[in-house]
C-alpha cells in the first residue's frame, strides 16, 4: 500500500517484535471493513443489534477490569523527567522500550497483526497529521474507522518519503491490569499501548496522539492542540460565530457541541452547528485570527444520561453504524439501553459485564463510562464546515469543570493573561471517564490534566505566547459551571439546551453587544441580561448563581498557591501575577 520506506521499516521492525501469524493492512476499503465486522461478529467479539432498527450497528463488552482510561498507568517517557512535568507519570524511554519490548515479544503469535493507516485531520488541510496503528484487535480497526480517516488516502496524504507520522504499537495482549502500560514517547512521535482494549487506551488516535503527542509536537511548532468542543452559534441575522469548550472528561463538551436551544430562541432562528466534541487543533490563520479544526471524524461518547430530552441529536447520530461498547443488551429487540435513555429498562436483558440483567436489582445495566462510537455524518446538526480543511475562525475560548460550589454559572476573563490564569485554576470533580474514585474536586488545568504530553509550566507558557502572537485577534476567555447545587445536592441551573442562554451571552460579548459587571474573579453578566424566558428559574435564584463568595474564593487562591507550587521556576511569572491581583481583589 506505500513505497515510504521509514513506514516500511517502522513495520518490518514491529512485525519481527510482535510475531503475528498474519499482517493485514487496512485500506479502509467498506468490503474489507465488512469482512472484518462479519469476522468478529462470527467470533463473538461483537455482536450484530437489530437491523431496522440500528441498521450496521454492533455491540461490545470490555473485560470486566478494563473499562476507563487508566491514568496511574499512562506515562510520558520524554528523555529527561523534569520535562514530563509534575503532573505527568514519567519513565524512561530507553528503559520503557525495553521493559515493553519484552512484553510485546511474540504477543502476536496465533493472531493477526492490523497496520492502521489513519489521518487526524481532513486528508489535504494544512492542519492535518498521519497516524499509523498497530493493532491485534479487531475492536480498534473498527473504532478507529469510525473516528479518523482511515486507509490509503491516509499513506497518500503522508507520501512516499516523509518521516512526519506517529508509531502507534496496540496489543491487548492478556488484559492484565499489572502489565498494562499506556506509553508515550513525544520525542519519537510514538505511543505503545499494551493489556488494554478500552477507547481512550487503544484508540491511539484520539487521546495518546490527537492530545499527548500533538500537544507537544504544538508546542514545538507554535499551534495547540486542544480538550475542546467547536461549535457554531447561528443567530436569526444567519452570523455564524464559533466558540470553543474546554471541560474534563464527561463534564459536558459532547452535550453543549450538539446543544439544541429553547423553544424561544428556536421561533427566533437561533441553531448550534457542530464541528467537534472532544478535541480540536488550533494555529494562527492568515488573517492573524485563532482557527480551529476537529481532527476527529466521529463521537466517542458518553451513553448513560443522553436520552430525547439532554441530547436528541446525540441519540439520532447513534441509530445506524454506531458501535456501542458496555452498555446493556435488550434482548427483546436486540437493541441496546443504558440509564438514563427512557423510564422503561428492558426486561429481558444482559448487563455490560455479559450477565441476565433485571433493573429491580439495583445493580446499573450500562457501565457509566459506557459510550457509543457514532460517525459525525450521522449527526442532524454536523456544522457546514466539519470537513474545511483550514477549520473555523474562534471567537471565544470557554473553560468549564463540575463544581458544586465556588464557581460562578458565567465569568469572563479580562484579558487573555487574565483568561490562560482561569483556565490554570480550573477544578472540577472527577468523573467515571477515568478510572479511580469519582466526585473528587481535583485542578484539571484547561481540561488537560491527563492529556498534556509535556511540562504542564511550560504549556501555560505556550499558552501566553499564542496570546501574544494573536494580539488584539485573540478570541475572549470565558469559564462556565452548569453543577452548582443547592443544599440537597440537585442541580440548581437546568442545564442542557438551557445552557444556550449562557452561550447567547458569550457571543454578544465577542460582538460588543453586551454589558458586564465586574467583579472580584472576572466580568459577570448583570442577572437581567440572561435570557429567563420560559424557564421555571427566578432571578434570585440566577443572582445566586452568579454569586462570588469571598471566603469560599479566598480558599480557593490558597488551593491554587499549593498548586502552582508544583511547578517551581516552570510557572509564568504572569500567573503569579494573576494569583496576587486575584488576591488584592477579594481583600
Ligand atoms: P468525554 O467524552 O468524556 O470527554 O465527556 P464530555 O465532556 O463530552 O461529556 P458529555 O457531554 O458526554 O456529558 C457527560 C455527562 O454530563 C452526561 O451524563 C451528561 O448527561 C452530563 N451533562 C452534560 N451537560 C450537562 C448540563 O448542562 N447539566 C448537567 N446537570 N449535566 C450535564
Ligand atoms: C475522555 O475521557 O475524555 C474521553 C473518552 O473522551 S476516552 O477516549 O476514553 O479518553
Ligand atoms: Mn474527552
Amino acid at each position: 500500500m506505500t513505497k515510504n520506506p521509514n513506514v516500511l521499516k517502522w513495520v518490518e521492525e514491529m512485525t519481527a517484535l510482535v510475531k503475528p501469524d498474519k499482517v493485514v493492512w487496512i485500506d479502509g476499503s467498506e468490503a474489507q471493513l465488512k469482512a472484518l465486522r462479519d469476522e468478529a461478529v462470527s467470533t463473538g467479539e461483537m455482536i450484530a443489534l437489530n437491523e431496522e432498527k440500528l441498521p450496521g450497528c454492533l455491540l461490545h463488552r470490555t473485560a470486566v477490569n478494563d473499562v476507563a482510561r487508566v491514568e496511574n498507568r499512562t506515562f510520558i517517557c520524554s528523555r529527561e523527567e523534569k520535562d514530563c512535568g509534575p503532573t505527568n507519570n514519567w519513565m524512561e524511554p530507553k528503559a520503557t522500550y525495553e521493559k515493553l519490548g519484552r512484553l510485546f515479544d511474540g504477543v502476536m503469535k496465533g493472531r493477526t497483526m492490523y497496520i492502521i493507516p489513519y489521518s487526524m485531520g481532513p486528508i489535504g488541510s494544512p492542519f492535518a497529521k498521519v497516524g499509523l496503528e498497530i493493532t491485534d484487535s479487531i475492536y480498534v480497526v473498527l473504532n478507529m474507522d469510525i473516528m479518523t480517516r482511515v486507509g490509503e488516502d491516509a499513506l497518500r496524504q503522508l507520501g512516499d518519503s516523509s518521516n512526519d507520522f506517529v508509531r502507534g504499537l496496540h496489543s491487548k495482549a492478556s488484559l492484565d491490569e499489572e502489565n498494562r502500560y499506556i506509553c508515550h514517547f513525544p520525542e519519537d512521535n510514538t505511543i505503545w499501548s499494551i493489556n488494554s482494549g478500552y477507547g481512550g487506551n487503544v484508540l491511539l488516535g484520539k487521546k495518546c496522539f490527537a492530545l499527548r503527542i500533538a500537544s507537544y509536537q504544538g508546542y514545538k511548532e507554535g499551534w495547540m492542540a486542544e480538550h475542546m468542543l467547536i461549535l457554531g452559534l447561528e443567530a436569526p441575522d444567519g452570523e455564524i460565530t464559533y466558540v470553543t469548550g474546554a471541560f474534563p472528561s464527561a463534564c459536558g463538551k459532547t452535550n453543549l457541541a450538539m446543544l439544541i436551544p429553547p423553544e424561544i430562541y428556536r421561533q427566533k432562528g437561533y441553531k448550534v452547528w457542530t464541528v467537534g466534541d472532544d478535541i480540536a487543533w488550533l494555529r494562527i490563520g492568515p488573517d492573524g485570527r485563532l482557527w480551529a479544526i476537529n481532527p476527529e471524524s466521529g463521537f466517542f461518547g458518553v451513553a448513560p444520561g443522553t436520552n430525547v430530552k439532554s441530547n436528541p441529536n446525540a441519540l439520532e447520530t447513534t441509530k445506524k453504524n454506531t458501535i456501542f461498547t458496555n452498555v446493556v443488551h435488550n434482548l427483546e429487540d436486540n437493541t441496546v439501553w443504558w440509564e438514563g435513555l427512557d423510564k422503561n429498562p428492558p426486561k429481558h436483558a444482559v448487563d455490560w459485564k455479559g450477565n441476565p440483567w433485571d433493573a429491580a436489582s439495583g445493580e446499573k445495566g450500562a457501565h457509566p463510562n459506557s459510550r457509543f462510537t457514532a460517525p459525525a455524518v450521522n449527526c442532524p446538526c454536523i456544522s457546514k464546515e466539519f470537513a474545511n480543511p483550514q477549520g473555523v475562525p474562534i471567537s471565544a475560548i470557554i473553560f468549564g469543570g463540575r463544581r458544586a460550589k465556588t464557581a460562578p454559572l458565567v465569568y469572563e476573563a479580562r484579558s487573555w493573561e487574565h483568561g490562560v490564569f482561569i483556565g490554570s485554576i480550573m477544578a472540577s470533580e472527577t468523573t467515571a471517564a477515568a478510572a479511580g474514585a469519582v466526585g473528587v474536586v481535583r485542578r484539571d488545568p484547561m481540561a488537560m490534566l491527563p492529556f498534556c504530553g509535556y511540562h504542564m509550566g511550560d504549556y501555560f507558557g505556550h499558552w501566553l505566547e499564542m496570546g501574544k502572537k494573536l494580539g488584539d485577534k485573540a478570541p475572549r476567555i470565558f469559564n462556565v459551571n452548569w453543577f452548582r447545587t443547592d443544599d440537597e445536592g440537585h442541580f440548581i441551573w437546568p442545564g442542557f439546551g438551557d445552557n444556550m442562554r449562557v452561550l447567547t451571552w458569550i457571543v454578544d460579548r465577542c460582538h460588543g453587544r453586551a454589558d458586564a459587571v465586574e467583579t472580584p474573579i472576572g466580568y459577570e453578566p448583570k442577572a437581567e441580561d440572561i435570557n429567563l424566558e420560559g424557564l421555571d428559574l427566578s432571578r434570585d435564584t440566577l443572582r445566586g448563581l452568579l454569586d462570588v463568595d469571598r471566603e469560599l474564593w479566598r480558599r480557593e487562591a490558597d488551593g491554587i498557591e499549593e498548586f502552582y507550587a508544583k511547578f517551581g521556576s516552570r510557572l509564568p511569572q504572569a500567573l503569579r501575577d494573576q494569583l496576587a491581583q486575584l488576591r488584592a481583589n477579594l481583600a
